[in-house]
This record gives C-alpha cells, sequence and structure tokens, in this order.
C-alpha cells in the first residue's frame, strides 16, 4: 500500500470502529440508527480484516433475532430511537427484540462461506459456521415456501425495501397500482438527515406506508402476505444473491460435514438458476424484473439485472452483461450506475434511480472475476477507489460527477473499501 492507499484504510478503519455498537454496527449514525440486515452481512466482511471474531458476532446478532417462520427482518431495533420512521412501533411486530416485519437481499450465505474461507482459526470458523448453517438454510426454506407459492423457483419481494433498491425505476409502473387511501399521517426523518432531493419522494413513502400498513393488518403473517400484496416483483439481483448464497452455503454444508443440508440448497439454487434464465432480455442484453400480478417482464434496465453476474449465470450471460456494463460507463464518469444512463427517467443524484452504490460495485466485481472478465472487474475497483478518494466515505454517489450523496461516514462502503484494499 503507497501512503494514500494507507490513509484511506485508516480511515475505513475509523468509520467501522465508529459506527460499531459492540454487537453490531448501525449503518450510519443519524440517518439509521438500527442494525440493517445485509449492511451487516456486508460489513462483516470488512471487520473480518481487523477483528474475525467480531466478524462473525455481526452476523450472530442479526440471526438471533431470526422469527421463527425463518425470516430475518430487514431491520432490528435494538435500542430505541426516534431518529428514523418508519420506527418499531409503526412495525408493532410484537418480537421479543422489535424488528421490521419484511426481509432483505439474503447475503449471508455468501458471507459466512468468505469468511470461513478465509478464518486464520478453522476450528473456531467452523464452530460458529455450523451453528448459523441451520439457520440461513431455515430463511432459504422460508424464502421458496412464502414468496414462490407456485413454485416458479424465483422470490419475490412484496415491498421494495427488501429489494434494498427502494426507489428503483423498476418498481414505478407496479407501484403506481399500490393504492394511499388511510395512511396514517407520519412526519419523514431521513429528510431531515439528508438532502431531500436524493430520497424517495413523498408519493414513494405514502405506499411504502401503506403496505406497512396492510402487512400490520395481517398480523404479519407471511403465509398471508403474499397473496394479499397489491405489489410481487420477482427481482433478478434479489434472487441472484439467493442463488449465490445456496450456492455458498451447500459448498459450506459439504466442508463441514452436513450432506444433507447441502444437497438442498444446490437443488434450489439450480433450479433459480435455470428459472432466472426468463427474465433475460435481448433488447437490453441484461436480465429484467418481472411483475408478478401482471406476469410481465418490466421494461427498465437496472442494476438489479447486471447483478446476476454474481451468480453462477451462463458465460455469454457474463460477457454479454460485461459488454453492457461497458456501455453504461462509457455514458459517466464512475461506476456503476445504478440505472440505465440511456433511459430518460435516469436521475443521476436520486437514491438507486442512478446513483453509484459501493456494496453493488463489489458484488459485480466480484461475479465477473469469477466468470473471467478480469479487465471489467478491475474497471470497477478503480473506479470505486478514485470515488473514495474524491468524495470520502458516502452512502452513494453522483455517477456523473462523483458527487457524495445520502449520509456520510458510511459503514458498509468502508467494509467493502477494506475489501478492495486487502
Ligand atoms: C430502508 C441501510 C439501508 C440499506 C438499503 C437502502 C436504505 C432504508 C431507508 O438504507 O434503505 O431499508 O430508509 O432508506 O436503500 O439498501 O440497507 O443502509
Amino acid at each position: 500500500m503507497n501512503q494514500q492507499t494507507e490513509k484511506i484504510y485508516e480511515h475505513a478503519l475509523e468509520v467501522l470502529k465508529e459506527n460499531d455498537q459492540g454487537s453490531y454496527t448501525v449503518p450510519t449514525k443519524g440517518l439509521y440508527p438500527f442494525q440493517w440486515n445485509w449492511d451487516s452481512c456486508l460489513t462483516a466482511l470488512g471487520q473480518f480484516h481487523y477483528d474475525e471474531a467480531r466478524a462473525w458476532t455481526e452476523i450472530e446478532t442479526l440471526f438471533a433475532n431470526q422469527w421463527p417462520d425463518g425470516m430475518v427482518p430487514h431491520i432490528v431495533f435494538h435500542v430505541y430511537s426516534d431518529g428514523y420512521f418508519p420506527g418499531p412501533n409503526v412495525w408493532d411486530t410484537r418480537r421479543p427484540t422489535p424488528t421490521s416485519g419484511i426481509t432483505q437481499p439474503p447475503v449471508a450465505g455468501f458471507a459466512i462461506k468468505r469468511l470461513y474461507d478465509r478464518a486464520t482459526d478453522k476450528a473456531e470458523a467452523a464452530r460458529r459456521a455450523r451453528a448459523l448453517l441451520p439457520r440461513i438454510d431455515a430463511w432459504h426454506r422460508w424464502f421458496y415456501e412464502m414468496r414462490d407459492p407456485g413454485h416458479e423457483g424465483l422470490v419475490a419481494i412484496l415491498h421494495p425495501w427488501e429489494s434494498g433498491r427502494d426507489n428503483s425505476i423498476d418498481w414505478d409502473e407496479a407501484f403506481e397500482r399500490v393504492p394511499t387511501d388511510g395512511v396514517e399521517p407520519y412526519v419523514r426523518r431521513d429528510t431531515q438527515h439528508a438532502d431531500p432531493a436524493h430520497r424517495p419522494t413523498k408519493a414513494q413513502y405514502d405506499r411504502y406506508l401503506y403496505l406497512v400498513q396492510l402487512f400490520r393488518s395481517l398480523g404479519w403473517d407471511n403465509a398471508r402476505l403474499h397473496d394479499a400484496s397489491p405489489f410481487k416483483v420477482v427481482d433478478p439481483g434479489f434472487n441472484a444473491i439467493l442463488i449465490r448464497s445456496a450456492m455458498d452455503l451447500a459448498a459450506l454444508a459439504d466442508e463441514l460435514g452436513e450432506p444433507e443440508l447441502a444437497a438442498r440448497n444446490r437443488a434450489r439454487a439450480e433450479n433459480s438458476l435455470a428459472a432466472l434464465e426468463t427474465l433475460w432480455s435481448d433488447k437490453h442484453q441484461q436480465y429484467l424484473c418481472r411483475d408478478r400480478v401482471t406476469g410481465q417482464l418490466i421494461d427498465s434496465a437496472s442494476i438489479g439485472g447486471i447483478l446476476p453476474v454474481f451468480a453462477a449465470v451462463p458465460k455469454a450471460r457474463a460477457e454479454a452483461i460485461a459488454r453492457t456494463i461497458e456501455r453504461w460507463a462509457n455514458e459517466v464518469k464512475y461506476m456503476v450506475p445504478s440505472h440505465d444512463p440511456a433511459d430518460p427517467r435516469f436521475e443521476p443524484k436520486r437514491y438507486w434511480r442512478a446513483p453509484a452504490w459501493l456494496v453493488m460495485n463489489y458484488m459485480i466485481q466480484d461475479g465477473l472475476r469469477s466468470a473471467g472478465e478480469t479487465a471489467m472487474a478491475d474497471r470497477i475497483v478503480t473506479s470505486s477507489l478514485e470515488l473514495i478518494t474524491q468524495s470520502g466515505f458516502a452512502e452513494y454517489y453522483d455517477p456523473t460527477t462523483g458527487e457524495p450523496c445520502g449520509g456520510g461516514r458510511f459503514t458498509w462502503t468502508a467494509a467493502m473499501v477494506i475489501e478492495f484494499l486487502e
């Protein structure tokens, strides 16, 4: 490492440590004062480099709050704070430690395999991984039971927050069908911490809240939510994360002497990988979402359709995706925009409607590397580090200028930087 990268590395460690609450990490102070599901799993990868035991704890704390049906919630409200809306009282899920009632991209299987593979004390890592294996397996089972009742091989998200890409252009049309009648009055807190022009709109928040109220009125009974929800979308990126995690969990289970658990997860991954092909678009040279209410593919070329390269998609698909990224990269200054810059709906500063996110860059470059697309993977890493050098550890970045957007001193951004520099 040269002096400049050493400084960046030190700064990343500082951000991780200042957001560390002991057994879990908040995404950033102020804007997000609780534990978020996929943030924690990806954060553990960065923590590993300075404290292996602490990295396992991050994921264990999340899974200690798994629901009896297998779902792992998207937020765990460990310590009350009124700094975030909607807080625990709005969700009202009645869990021992309050949680939200929806889930998030299941990246845990991937994360624990990576922790295990790199572990210096294999016996200790095996002990901690063995305890998590059945829990992650139960979460995967939950997905196929609750979110794929028609056995398509692909799971649906029922709320845009589940995708982790809250206000993506992907959901616009399907979201229009979500009514807003009866939404209780509320005060947003996000727009007090971050620039409102970088955040989702009020019309979107009304619909986010409508869905929360609807699910709450059904007692958060997952067996009822899928059919009752007016919003059901099959997101290729979300499914790719599940596929990758199931594959990785299978490989880890084999290594740890759990052949049945391994076989179950391998079968799930293979079945879903085949089904994913129904989402391929020749026109866009990437995968697209499917609206499960209408049965139609959604004509929106977002990063959700690039992310499948993180799973073991066919080689020709990975090559085509690398070319699509190249086409996008030629239109912007920094990679990877979260939406096709040629789309007139592209909004460079608005959250998931164009900005670049380091967690996406990390998963995409990892998948490209496994597919042999090393040059493009390297370009993405270089671009990510240029963003950090120019703009610090932001939540996300305007890909046309590199301007930092959203919250500052962001945990998973710092964790990804450590991963890139290691
Ligand atoms: C809602 C914490 C989370 C991320 C998501 C990101 C954002 C929350 C919000 O922040 O979502 O879950 O209130 O905007 O979209 O991916 O996990 O960093």
